[in-house]
């Protein structure tokens, strides 16, 4: 890390990732270092607007979310990313952070992912930490490990770095990177949004339960990084039909170790299923469309571009109380003042 001249303030723009492959469970919950690669795609909906301006006479770290003051477990997630980015460019004043979603907060949505990368891009250049967008990565994967899949657009993979072990030395090299596709794969995900309230249980928390008490844990990771290797394959060869059955197949297995946590963690909700069930009826009239879900009854559907609206439609169709939303490939984050 190296110092710049910092301008005070700084704002960012970040968009969330959904994983095709993925993350679930750390190996080091100190250093947010994962279990596993996983590997995603970057949207284009749905951004996170985050201004940082430094307050050297405040008495603390301000956070606003949403333009609401946030306090309790908010605030001081907030505010130890800020001390993390202090100690890395050798700064002591507080920050005001202003923060804008633009997708609900904690429904499984990724808005962790666009939230922290938009704020490590922001932090850095507030507070003159000269990084580039690798090291940004490794920043915003201490606030959320998602979040250092968002410094990049489009497909990118998160490095496990499981041969350089724990602590720091893994540290400096787990990060995310771009993954080349072929030319020729146009992709679109259909978001249907069953419920956009907060999880009853955290991501954290369902991970660190999984890991701790899932017999199927072990198993899955075992899996993951074989699809990982296979989904690299499929994406290098523009094989839809691939990267779809990839991604589904990990998805319900990494829903599968959930449920066999004790207690389980279930996010599926019968909408969820409703989802699922039409999915299956699009592929059997013959459109290439694979679902995966996240930590929320959400249900995002891989399919071709030019078949988005189509897929989009029987969704909407079939789950009339959900909002669908179709997203494409999007930017990796970005400083736009500051
Ligand atoms: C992912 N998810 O790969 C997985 C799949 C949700 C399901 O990354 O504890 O908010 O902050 O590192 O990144 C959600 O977990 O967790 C997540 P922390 P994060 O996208």
């Amino acid at each position: 890390w190296a110092a710049a001249a910092g301008s005070g303030c700084a704002v960012a723009v970040a968009h969330p990732n959904i994983a095709l492959i993925k993350y679930w469970g750390k190996r080091d919950e100190e250093w947010v270092l994962p279990a596993a690669d996983s590997l995603s795609l970057t949207l284009d909906v749905f951004p996170t607007t985050t201004g940082v301006r430094l307050a050297p006479q405040a008495a603390g770290d301000r956070v606003l979310l949403g333009g609401q003051e946030a306090t309790g477990p908010a605030q001081a997630r907030v505010a130890d990313f800020l001390h993390l980015v202090r100690e890395l460019a050798g700064r002591r004043e507080p920050a005001v952070v202003d923060s804008r979603n633009t997708v609900p907060t904690g429904a499984g949505l990724a808005s962790s992912a666009s939230g922290f990368a938009a704020l490590a891009v922001a932090a850095a250049a507030a507070y003159g930490l000269a990084a580039d967008p690798a090291a940004l990565s490794r920043l915003a994967r201490r606030g959320s490990g998602s979040a250092c899949r968002s410094l990049f657009g489009g497909f990118a993979q998160w490095h496990a770095a499981l041969d350089a072990g724990g602590g720091a030395a893994a540290d400096r090299v787990s990060l995310a990177e771009p993954v080349p596709a072929a030319a020729g794969l146009e992709v679109a995900l259909v978001i249907v949004v069953v419920n956009a309230g907060p999880k009853a249980v955290s991501s954290r928390a369902a991970m660190r339960r999984t890991v701790a008490t899932s017999p199927l844990y072990r198993p899955w990771v075992a899996s993951s990084v074989q699809d990982l290797t296979q989904m690299r394959a499929a994406l290098a060869a523009g094989d839809l039909n691939a990267v779809g059955e990839i991604t589904e197949r990990n998805a319900l297995g990494m829903h599968a170790t959930m449920l066999a946590a004790r207690p389980a963690v279930r996010y599926l909700a019968p909408a969820s299923l409703t989802a699922l069930d039409a999915v299956l009826a699009l592929r059997e009239r013959g459109l290439a469309a694979y679902a995966t879900m996240d930590a929320g009854p959400n249900v995002k559907v891989l399919c071709a571009a030019g078949q988005a609206s189509q897929v989009a439609a029987a969704l909407r169709e079939a789950v009339p109380q959900a909002s669908v939303v179709v997203a494409r490939p999007g930017p990796g984050a970005r400083l736009v003042a500051g």
